[in-house]
């Protein structure tokens, strides 16, 4: 009865699905919330704290949490994480320098027990920049293979025209269909 029901009041789109928006500090998580929400670029300077808001897509109910990406700001975002349906991981595909940064706090992601039924989705943002990581690279660097207790997937984009947004979303939709 309780499944019977939730499903029902999924499929009036009643229900809301929490998702986190994580990743290292300029790496693109707001301009990537308002390109959601607003579909626009917004100014943006670095998040102290968090955005959070409320994204309605094909009848569907997200609550995304923007958090901020600086080191003395990452100890927090576990704080953040009961009832996270979705990390997006958003990695600044110019930064390679930082890749294995992202990869340690990737680790620490998956072993939080909070996020252990959590899908991941990993945005390769700023795809438009010329000599930029491509997401085979990306994928490779993070070890993202070896990922087997989280589903995930990794989709290139630019926050900057919305490109690529869109389509991994749609995976997050596809998921939440299943
Ligand atoms: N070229 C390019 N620049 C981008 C893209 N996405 C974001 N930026 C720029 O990257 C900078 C940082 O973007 P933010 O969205 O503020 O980054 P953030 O991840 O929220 O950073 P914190 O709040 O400090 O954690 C801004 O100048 C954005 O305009 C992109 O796809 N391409
Ligand atoms: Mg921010």
């Amino acid at each position: 009865m309780g499944i019977i029901f939730s499903k029902l009041w999924s499929l009036f789109g009643n229900e809301e699905h929490k998702i986190v928006i994580l990743g290292l500090d300029n790496a693109g998580k707001t301009t990537i919330l308002y390109q959601f929400l607003m579909h626009e670029v917004v100014q943006t300077s670095p998040t102290i704290g968090s955005n959070v808001e409320e994204v309605t897509w094909k009848n569907i109910h997200f609550l995304m949490w923007d958090l901020g990406g600086q080191q003395s700001l990452r100890q927090s975002w576990s704080t953040y994480f009961t009832n996270t349906e979705f990390v997006i991981l958003v990695v600044d595909s110019t930064d390679s320098e930082r890749l294995t940064l992202v990869k340690a706090e990737l680790e620490r992601l998956i072993a939080h027990e909070d996020l252990s039924n959590a899908a991941f989705l990993i945005f390769a943002n700023k795809q438009d920049v010329k000599g930029s990581l491509t997401p085979a690279i990306i994928s490779r660097e993070l070890n993202l293979t070896a990922l087997r207790k989280q589903r995930w997937q990794i989709q290139p984009c630019c926050a900057l025209t919305g490109e690529g947004l869109y389509p991994g979303l749609e995976w997050i939709v596809s998921l939440i269909k299943k």
